[in-house]
Order: structure tokens, then C-alpha cells, then sequence
């Protein structure tokens, strides 16, 4: 009896568990799928080996003349609702880079992260609060250097 009750709670459990927004909310954050789901201009490169998650790592490389942009879409997201963004950078040799979650019908920033200097991956978090379905994610260097990049992912957190 109680082995029956228990696997109606099991049964009526389960499809609720699927239907809780999980994501992932970014496609091929780690670039495992080279560049998909990514715009870029001509400065953005997959590299193999030595990356923070897999196998394939970005990296990005700015001019005096040209500035870099890697771009994807966030989606699946729920007006209000607050999320977490997590990546990781290194070797970032530029005056002006950053990570920005932009909203882009306002082309108002929800969230700006910095990129890192250090020799090793470092991961770093940024927190944003939706304002639509969908935002998008950009990394920038305004300035000339270099910089990588890899294992970008998005959970809500409330
Ligand atoms: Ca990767």
C-alpha cells in the first residue's frame, strides 16, 4: 500500500520537475560547437585545447582600428525573474572589455562583468533581472588586446 502511494507521488511528481525553467537559455556556451549560435565579426577564433570546460575556447582579438564583438541570444526567459550568468576569461590584455547582458529592444545593460588578466581561467558571475523574453549576451573589447573565453551558462535563481 504505502509502496503504491508512493510511486503515485513519484509519477505525479515527475512531469512537474520537467516543467521547472531549467534552460539552459544560451546555446554552445562552452564552444564546443565552434562559433554556433554566436555572431562575430572577423576577430573571433575557436581554439582547441587548454580550455576552462571541453575542448574549444574563443578568443577574441581587437585593433587599434577594430573593435571585436562576440554576440548570442539569451531566451526563455521569464519577465522579473532573476538569473545568473557564469563564465570564464584569461589573458585579457585590453584597456576596454567587457561581458554585458543587454535588453534589445531598450538597448539598456541588465548587467556588465569584467574580463581577466590572470594567466589561469577565472570564473566570475554576473546577476540580472529580466525584462523581456530574451536579452542578448556580448563580449566586447573596445580597446586593442586580447582576450579568451569559454563555459558561458545561465541559471535562474529564484
Ligand atoms: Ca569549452
Amino acid at each position: 500500500m504505502i509502496h503504491t502511494r508512493l510511486l503515485c507521488l513519484a509519477l505525479l511528481c515527475a512531469p512537474l520537475a520537467g516543467a521547472a525553467q531549467s534552460g539552459p537559455f544560451l546555446a554552445n556556451g562552452s564552444f564546443e560547437e565552434g562559433l554556433d549560435g554566436w555572431s562575430h565579426n572577423s576577430s573571433a577564433t575557436v581554439a582547441s585545447g587548454d580550455a576552462a570546460e571541453g575542448t574549444h575556447r574563443v578568443v577574441l582579438e581587437a585593433s587599434e582600428e577594430k573593435r571585436v564583438r562576440l554576440q548570442t541570444e539569451i531566451i526563455d526567459l521569464t519577465v522579473g525573474r532573476t538569473y545568473l550568468l557564469r563564465y570564464h576569461s584569461r589573458r585579457c590584455t585590453s584597456a576596454d572589455a567587457r561581458v554585458v547582458v543587454r535588453n534589445v529592444e531598450t538597448n539598456r545593460y541588465l548587467a556588465s562583468g569584467r574580463l581577466s588578466e590572470t594567466a589561469g581561467w577565472k570564473p566570475r558571475e554576473l546577476r540580472f533581472t529580466a525584462t523581456a523574453t530574451s536579452a542578448r549576451l556580448e563580449v566586447r573589447l573596445a580597446a586593442a588586446g586580447v582576450v579568451e573565453v569559454d563555459q558561458f551558462s545561465i541559471e535562474a535563481v529564484d
